[in-house]
Order: C-alpha cells, then structure tokens, then sequence
C-alpha cells in the first residue's frame, strides 16, 4: 500500500510551486558497459564535468530532438540535469517542506539532488516525489543540482512488458547487439515526459483528499476524507464553492457529507445545457500553521446496469475517440499548444469521450476533461500482456502497485467514470483467469465507486477475465486484420460478435476499438485499403451495426484512432500507424467529416 496522497501541486496562500520546465543538460550513457554513470557516479558533480553534454527541453521525450538516429533508438541510461535557484525564504523558514515533483519519467528513473538519492521510481505516466527541503538547507549558498537518470528498458515484468533479445551470431551482427522487442503498437517514446517542480506546503499539511459524491432529487452530497500530515492536533475548516465563489455549504470535520440544495450536477458534454459544473472543495488547516488546498470536484453518479451506462442515472452512450499522447518532435512530452488543439477538435467532432489507451495521461488532460464535461475511461499501462511470463507473481505485484497509484492520482476527477486494466492481454492463457480477477477485486476495493473494466480481443467464449468485468470492451477490425479489403463481412461479423458477448454474459457493450488506415491524401473510388474512402466505408458500415445494436445493449463506440501516431518501424507501418481520422499534424481525413455528423446527430437525439 501507499504510504502519503499525490494531490496535483496547486499554488494558494500557503503554497508556492516552481517550474522547471525549460532547458535542462542532457548525457545519453552510449558506454559500452551501458553504466557508466554509475560506475563514475556522474550524479556527484556537474553532468558537463564528467562528458560531454547537449541542450534536452523538458517536457519532451528525448527520441526526436537531435538529428541522431542512435538517439532516437536509443536504449539504458540517458541523464538529466538543472541547477536551480531557490527562493530564500524556502531556506530560511524550517516551517516550510519543499517537494521535488516528476510528472511522469519513462520508464525506471533515479534522482539525485546535489549527488543525494532522494528518490528511484518504476513506471512512467504516473507523478512521484521527495521532500528535499533538508538537503536543500544544508548548503543555502549553492544552487541546487537535480539530477535524473531514466532508463526505458522494458522487460517481462514491467508494464507494460517488452523483452531484450541478444543477437550473438558475428557473422550476422556487431558485437554485443541486442534490441527491444514490444507487444504494442507505438512508439517507446522516453524521458521527461511532463512537468518536472518544486512546490512548497507548511510541515503540517493537507496530504490527501478523498471525495465521492451523490445526489437525490435537488440535494447533492459530498463524501468527503482529509487526511494531514505533521500536525500534533488538527483543526480544519472545509469550505464547498459554487463557481461564483460562494460558500454552498461547510464543515469543521476532518470526514463528513456536505449538502448542496439545488445542486449543479456534473453533465458530460452535449448531455445537458449546462455540462460540467466544477464546484471547489477549499480544505483550510488551521491551528499550528496554516495550508490551504482547493480541489475542484464535480457532483456526479456512474452506474452500470445489464444493458446500460448511467450517468446521474440517465443513460450515456460513449461517441468518442481512442487517443494517445503522441506529436511530432515532442514525441509524449506535455505540450499545452497540442492539448488546447485536440481539445477544441474534440469539441468539433462532437465527442463526449475518449479513452486513454494504452497508459495514464496528464493531470492537465484530466482537469481540461473535467472542465469541459469529456467523460474519460482511464486505462493503465497494461498494454501487451501477452507472453504467459507476463502473467506471473512479479507482474502482477507491479500491476496492482500500479492500480494504487493510478486510482490515488486520478481518484476526484469527475470525468474518470471508469477504470481500464488493460488493453488486449492474451486473456484466454489459463493463468489469466486468476490474475484478471486479482486485479479487478484490487481496484474495486481501491475505488468502490466506478465499474472496472480491461479491452479485450479475444474470443468470446474463451476470455477468462471477462466474467469479472463490469463493461465488455472489445476491439475488432473486420475488413482489415481479418479478412482485408472485404468491406461486404463487416455487418455480418459485427453482429456476430455483439450478439456472442451479450448473450454469454449479459454486459454492455463498448465497441472500444475499430478502423482502418488511410495515408492522408490517397484516393481511390471503388474504395482501397489504405484510401480515405476506405476508412471512411469501414467506418459507415460499423455504424450501421451500431445503430442496431445501441437501442438494446451497446453503450458505445470509440473510434482507433483520434490521430495518426509514430510506432516502431515496421513492414505494416508507414512512418506511424495511419488509424487517425487527423493526421498527426491535426488536419482532417475525409472520415473525420462522417464522424463529426454522426456525433453531432446522436447528440442531438440524447439532448
Ligand atoms: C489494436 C491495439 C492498438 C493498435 C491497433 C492497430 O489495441 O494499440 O494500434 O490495434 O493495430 O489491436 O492499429
């Protein structure tokens, strides 16, 4: 279990935050024992003392800045660092804790501060921290040196999983080669992917809010939990705003219910005309010093029945998109630019959803999600378990440490309404059937309140982690992996499969993957594979099944994918995988305009 909470670092009256985005000093370890770091111990000194260094910015994957294709491919070590300069007062005042955040360092990284280890973490996509005030305290007339060390070598036991294979022949190979091998379809983009800060709280402080809410008639309920660190006694006050800033209701207690007469329910987008009202939870520690901490939250039901997903008990129908967190040269580093402009594509298209294959995007996604009513399925990096190795006492350990974490960070997010635990895991071995169930107990334990789910693409009948699963989500591409160019087999085998999945286990259904790609600007009429008329007539004759079938069970489609995305090279890829109804540059394919329509008009008919 976790030790502490992983609120997002927001600045108030008791609490500074320092970003550290910009440009930070980089060392790829190319050594031929690939540790050399380590052995030299680069993280004592400056990076620039021990070799040579470049400019790296952070956030950003490192893979695409240079020209060097060894780089872009690289694999072990690569280092970071920055020297900053804290504020006095930060020093000065021993009342002051000063926290060193990493948004998401991929995949296992270690950090320093000024040649201390302060913290070492495994997985990327998910926040860690080190309190460092201490250290920063011991030597105030230098400035403070980080320095991170990220390595993206993924194996069987890590999530997701990979392999390294060695090729020993010399007659074949140079010596001593090995590369990466995935299960997954995109690009193993690394480094600093999101915002690397200092932030400040008083010593006794607001650790962790937990909140779950309810409505009933006009009255809505918020159950809420806070939990504090380093005070002796604790008095608080907790305060619930409307959006104007006026005080709903309030409370002294550290665990309660708030009541809200005439509540604003949060609506997803295009549900309601008033979508996504955010209320704050202000959580005002009095007493021996003072913190303040305001979380935005909004008051909203999720219920799944046998045939439906509810929302403040009104049935939702998922139309939205499959992303991922992918852009040129940033690779999947946070860019504001990008979330802006997919967010008002989003909005263009008339999506209400997406899910977050295959891995934890950014709080700052999130919280645009939040405020903008776009209901989110939060998937983990549980992507490609596919080996039965994978599968085993380790993996699984680290997958359920992984669930902590997600379900800690992502827990008051009204527009989370439901948990993925992974995407395609080769569910039909036989020792799946104990680890799905593991798992899903897991996070249902961990989060009460939102059904649990993972994709599946595998047969119906001999899945054995779909009989613990709240929602089917399948992926299917008939007409492309299976049976290509055949565009007259999709309504056949469409039904066929909704009707297998209903009838075994009498779920919803989320059509949570299906397309084709077209390589922008390829034409041709009859429709060919590859053509923007064929991923266009794909699409049509999906919908068609669709149409069917969401009067009676299927709660959803999301289309693979929101925007053409870098994967590994491969024969079946050019340059990236070319599923996006955008490209990767955000420009419109012709099956964007078919999406848009059909969004807008199932929009209109649940208005
Ligand atoms: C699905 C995977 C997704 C791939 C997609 C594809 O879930 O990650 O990108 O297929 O092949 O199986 O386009």
């Amino acid at each position: 279990p976790l030790s502490g909470g992983m609120l997002f670092p927001r600045e108030s009256t008791s609490r500074d935050v320092k970003h550290l985005s910009g440009l930070w000093v980089f060392r790829a370890d190319k050594s031929p024992s690939r540790s050399l770091g380590f052995e030299k111990a680069w993280f004592k000194s400056r990076l620039s003392e021990n070799g040579p260094v470049i400019d790296m910015p952070v956030p950003a994957s490192y893979n695409d800045i240079t020209q060097d294709s060894s780089l872009r491919d690289f694999l072990g070590w690569v280092w970071y660092e920055r020297e900053v300069v804290v504020p006095a007062s930060w020093i000065q005042n021993k009342e002051i804790r000063v926290v060193l955040r990493v948004g998401s360092a991929h995949y296992y990284s270690i950090v320093w501060v000024n040649g201390v280890q302060v913290a070492e973490h495994i997985g990327g996509h998910l926040p860690f921290e080190a309190e460092i005030g201490g250290l920063i305290r011991k030597d105030p007339t230098r400035p403070c040196r980080i320095t991170i060390a990220v390595n993206n070598t993924l194996t069987l036991e890590t999530l997701p999983p990979g392999t390294i294979q060695h090729m020993d022949d010399p007659t074949m190979y140079p010596n001593g080669y090995f590369v990466q091998n995935t299960y997954f379809d995109f690009f193993n983009y690394a480094g600093l992917h999101r915002p690397v800060l200092l932030y400040t709280t008083p010593t006794a402080y607001v650790d962790d809010i937990t909140v779950v809410t309810d409505f009933s008639d006009n009255i809505g309920f918020v159950h809420y939990k806070v939990s504090v660190q380093g005070a002796i006694t604790v008095s608080l006050k907790v305060t619930l705003m409307n959006n104007d800033g006026e005080c709903v209701a309030s409370s002294t207690e550290q665990e309660g219910v708030l009541r809200v007469v005439d509540v604003n329910l949060w609506w997803p987008y295009l549900m309601h005309e008033k979508p996504a009202y955010l209320y704050t939870l202000e959580v005002r520690l009095t007493g021996d010093g003072e913190d303040v901490y305001a979380l935005p939250i909004g008051i909203r039901t999720v219920e799944v029945t046998s045939t439906q997903f509810l929302i403040n008990n009104k049935p939702f129908y998922f139309h939205g998109v499959n992303k991922h967190e992918d852009s040129d040269i940033r690779g999947k580093g946070l860019d504001w630019p990008l979330i802006v402009k997919d967010f008002n594509l989003l909005k263009w298209l008339g999506a209400n959803s997406f899910r977050t294959s295959h891995y934890p995007y950014a709080e700052e996604i999130l919280q645009m999600c939040d405020r903008h009513g776009i209901v989110v399925i939060d998937e983990c990096p549980g992507v490609g378990i596919k080996d039965i190795r994978s599968f085993g006492n380790a993996s699984l350990t680290h997958h359920l440490d992984v669930m902590d974490e997600l379900v800690r960070r992502d827990k008051n997010h009204p527009s989370v309404v439901m948990w993925s635990v992974a995407n395609e895991p080769a569910s039909e071995m036989p020792p799946a059937e104990l680890y799905f169930m593991t798992l899903i107990k897991h996070t249902k334990a961990l989060d009460p309140t939102r059904p649990v789910t993972y994709i599946t693409n595998s047969n119906y009948a001999r899945d054995k982690g779909a009989p613990f699963v709240d929602i089917i989500c399948v992926n299917s591409y008939f007409s492309w992996y299976h049976d290509p160019g055949h565009l007259e087999v999709i309504p056949i085998q469409l039904n066929t499969q909704f009707e297998n999945w209903y009838n075994r286990y009498q779920k919803p259904i989320i059509q949570s993957e299906y397309g084709a790609d077209a390589v922008s600007g390829l034409h041709s009429d009859p429709p060919m594979m590859f053509t923007e008329e064929y991923q266009k007539v794909v699409l049509q004759n999906y919908h068609n099944v669709f149409d069917q079938k969401r009067k009676q069970y299927v709660v959803g489609e999301l289309i693979w994918n929101f925007a053409d995305f870098m994967t590994a090279q491969g024969i079946t890829r050019v340059m990236g995988n070319k599923k996006g109804i955008f490209t990767r540059q955000r420009q419109p394919k012709a099956a964007a305009f078919i999406l848009r329509e059909r969004y807008w008009s199932l929009a209109n008919q649940t208005m």
